[in-house]
């Protein structure tokens, strides 16, 4: 007898009808044809195994991925421990001394984690916080704070936290700060100052310029025309609603790019001739995407000047690396090119993966994905797995290697960037390998980062596995974003904040879109 495989190779004949057959329909048959030969006892015994191997791989897929959400629940609780037992109530937890550092004096930490809590099902630490925010927290304070991390970080997750548990608590203290913040915008431009003391109700710049930064100040929209919605009080959505009608008609932009500063005296902008979508400038395009979201895509200037902003991205910041040929978006100053990406640029993958979710062009996508592999090769060509601040890419024929870092530029401070990003690619596309490269960052934050007394600590060096050299500090992000992002990646659930109902700020705090009829 001829074996197997010689049979199906002399398969390839001429069939009795005088068409050819292939081997595959010959297989086909030949199959279908022994399946029938079999008992029904046979066949149902069959059937009976494979549906129960279907079974079986569908529980291991539901493990598989609720291990990795009781990984992120278990970072938390450990992130969280070293924060309860040498940071309550305080803004940051420095891990390796067990103490703490005040920003503003606010639990910022604590704040910022709310609406994680409450997503990670983490009931018990969501309870004890609350307390803590109905018995301690007060902002009647003589501090300065600043007005965009206070609006991204503070108002924002209180706003979240109300709309995830219908707890008025958090809505009166979202009013409580929000109406503190308001002195901000009193300028002569309107565009307000970068600091404000929530006590006195005073206002000012920086020390050193009356500058504010370009993303801080169109980048608090969010927070504060979701607060008039649910105060009914116009004032805070006209405040920051005239910032962007500022800007918009601004002279100094480049194809839809700004610049990074402004002025709080004339409301020009500053420092002309320098564009970037890392600090200063990032969450401005941000904003824009999400406000006409937010607003049920109805205010089309924030659209028009996305749209415009993604084609200035392309056609001035857009190169290609060698040897391998990563997408990144680099930066220019007065008309030079700068290969330089900073980590906080990994939002934009994210932000133009969503962009077409909502019937952008479908480009945004492709490139969406393109920087997403970069934004993961700044991790996976780190020798910890961990990203820098900031890259410098490779552009010249004959380098090695795509990716250099600068000594100055090697520290990691646990950003979320990218991990955001990994989780809206995922959403959209359901590509298993985005959940992988999510899942490596996560061990390795574990392996470098984390303090076995309680916490995670930002490091030094991210070229140096047997020495990253921590910096002592625990950012409140990494428990109101990375962490929070984390979760929503490896949630097989696309309805765990829809996003088709909600908006994410700047700080990863959910709001809702508001109802067309509004
Ligand atoms: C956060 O406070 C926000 O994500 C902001 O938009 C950028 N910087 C940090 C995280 O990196």
């Amino acid at each position: 007898m001829l074996p197997p495989s010689r049979r199906d190779f002399v398969s390839l004949t001429v069939s009795e009808s005088g068409s050819y057959t292939n081997s595959k329909q010959w297989r086909r048959q030949s199959c279908w044809r022994k399946w029938k030969q079999l008992s029904r006892l046979q066949r149902s015994l069959i059937l009976f195994t494979l549906m129960l191997l279907l079974q079986l791989f569908l529980v291991f897929l539901f493990l598989s991925a609720e291990s990795r959400l009781e990984a992120v629940r278990e970072a938390f609780r450990h992130a969280w421990k070293g924060y309860k037992n040498f940071a309550w109530g305080h803004d940051e937890l420095k891990p390796i001394s067990k103490s703490y550092g005040e920003w503003f004096g606010l639990g910022l930490t604590l704040i910022d984690a709310l609406d994680t809590m409450w997503i990670l099902g983490l009931k018990e630490e969501f309870a004890e916080a609350r307390q803590w925010v109905a018995k301690e927290l007060s902002f009647d304070k003589n501090v300065d704070v600043n007005l965009f991390e206070s609006t991204i970080r503070i108002l924002g997750s209180l706003l979240s936290t109300y709309h995830l548990t219908g707890d008025s608590l958090f809505l009166e203290k979202a009013k409580d700060i929000g109406s503190r913040l308001m002195p901000a915008f009193n300028t002569a431009s309107k565009i307000p100052y970068s600091d404000v003391n929530i006590g006195k109700g005073t206002a000012h710049p920086p020390q050193w310029t009356s500058d504010s930064s370009v993303a801080e100040v169109t980048s608090i929209q969010l927070e504060f025309r979701e607060l008039s919605r649910l105060t009914g009080d116009p004032k805070y959505k006209l405040a920051v609603m005239e910032v962007m009608k500022q800007v918009h008609k601004l002279d100094g932009k480049q194809d839809g790019l700004v610049p990074m500063f402004i002025n709080t005296n004339n409301g020009l902008f500053t420092h002309q001739g320098m564009y970037t979508l890392g600090a200063r400038a990032d969450s401005y395009y941000e904003y824009l995407l999400k406000q006409w979201i937010q607003g049920g895509k109805t205010e089309k200037e924030f659209l028009d000047d996305y749209l415009q902003a993604v084609e200035g991205v392309k056609k001035n910041l857009l190169k290609k690396s060698t040897p391998s040929g990563l997408a990144f978006v680099g930066e220019l100053s007065h008309g030079h090119f700068s290969p330089k990406m900073d980590h906080l640029v990994c939002f934009l993958p994210g932000t133009l993966a969503l962009g077409a979710h909502y019937g952008l062009p479908a480009d945004h996508m492709e490139l969406a994905k393109q920087l997403m592999e970069t934004c993961y090769q700044m991790y996976a060509q780190m020798e910890t797995g961990l990203s820098p601040e900031i890259a410098h890419f490779n552009m010249h024929e004959g380098s090695t290697q795509d990716v250099d870092v600068k000594i100055a530029d090697r520290h990691n401070l646990l950003r979320p960037e990218t991990v955001e990003s990994l989780f809206y690619l995922y959403r959209f596309t359901k590509d298993k390998k985005y959940q992988q490269w999510g899942w490596e960052i996560l061990q390795n934050f574990n392996k470098y980062t984390r303090v076995p007394t309680g916490g995670y600590t930002s490091i030094n060096n991210v070229r140096d596995p047997a020495s990253p050299n921590p910096r002592d500090k625990m950012e409140s992000f990494f428990l109101g974003e990375t962490l929070k992002y984390f979760y929503l990646l490896f949630s097989e659930d696309p309805n765990l904040i829809s996003l088709d109902k909600y908006v994410f700020n700047t700080e990863a705090h959910p709001l809702p879109i508001w109802p067309q009829s509004e």
